[in-house]
């Protein structure tokens, strides 16, 4: 595994299939800065390109997954230089791009840039101790890498604007109750019923989990029609690959399935 400043990356040993992706900045509560962001483009380029990984999950501390963009980085830049650079896109981009499915696995703070790197991944499994928030309005600023589009898909338009208005907290049982979150586990447990899950999903066909990541991912970007007529293809295309034969001859023969890729 490549050594990196910002990240540690594991391939836990109980978790096959699985890259770990853990942010570490322990000294500003894992906000994101430049170098974090280019480190997390890095280590999801690596673990896409990895035929060994099925699923990714990242995660932060016990007391924060990140408490947003690095501020002080942030803070004396230019119009200009903030355009130049396009901050933050980067990573944020290669979160987006990535095929393989990533579980963000919160628990404490995670806010501003936290909060949307968090939105990016494909499903949230957050700790009792988890709590999410957009407080750029008491910055003076907005959310800048997909919070005000992703939280209101999330949790509709009143609490999206209740929290990034008022740039207050939601706590694990309130995120879960509005959608925000897929499951809420006691914080001493949550990165091994992280990893169990993500497990399970790096067992599957790494085709079909790829497909049905991008179907669900078109639910947000298509209408239902054409949402409908794209799942009809790729659902007849998954019949073209020996995991689909695989799958369904171990149904009916009651045995496990080996899935190869293939
Ligand atoms: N940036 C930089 N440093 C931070 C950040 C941050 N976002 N959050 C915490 N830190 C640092 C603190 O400055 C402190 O450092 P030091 O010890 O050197 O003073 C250290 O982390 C520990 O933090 P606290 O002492 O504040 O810890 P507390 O437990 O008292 O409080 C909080 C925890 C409530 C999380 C508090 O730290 C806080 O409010 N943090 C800021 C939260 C915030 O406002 N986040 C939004 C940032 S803006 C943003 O994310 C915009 C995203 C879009 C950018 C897109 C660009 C295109």
């Amino acid at each position: 595994m490549a050594a990196y400043q910002t990240l540690i990356v594991e391939a836990p040993e109980r978790a096959p299939g699985v890259a770990l992706i853990r942010l570490n900045r322990p000294e500003a509560l894992n906000a994101l800065n430049t170098a974090l962001l280019a480190e997390l483009a890095e280590a999801l380029a690596a673990a896409e390109a990895d035929d060994q990984v099925g699923c990714i999950v990242l995660t932060g501390s016990a007391k924060a997954f990140a408490a947003g963009a690095d501020i002080k980085e942030m803070s004396d830049k230019t119009y200009a230089q903030m355009f130049k650079a396009d901050f933050f896109t980067a990573g944020a981009r290669a979160v987006e791009r990535c095929r393989k499915p990533i579980i963000a696995a919160v628990a404490g703070y995670a806010l501003g840039g936290g909060c949307e790197l968090a939105m990016m991944c494909d499903m949230i499994i957050a700790a009792d101790s988890a709590k999410f928030g957009q407080p750029e309005i008491n910055l003076g600023v907005a959310p800048g890498i997909g919070g005000t589009q992703r939280l209101t898909r999330f949790v509709g338009k009143s609490k999206a604007m209740d929290m990034i208005l008022t740039g207050r907290m939601m706590d694990a049982a309130e995120a879960e109750r509005s959608g925000l979150v897929s499951r809420v586990f006691p914080a001493d447990g949550l990165i091994d019923e992280v990893l169990a899950i993500a497990a399970k999903i790096a067992a599957q066909s790494p085709l079909a989990v790829a497909m049905n990541k991008e179907l669900v991912q078109a639910a947000y970007e298509t209408t239902l029609t054409t949402g409908v007529a794209l799942e009809r293809r790729l659902f007849h295309s998954l019949f073209a690959f020996d995991d689909q034969k695989e799958g369904m001859a171990a149904f009916v023969e009651k045995r496990k399935p080996t899935f190869t890729g293939t």
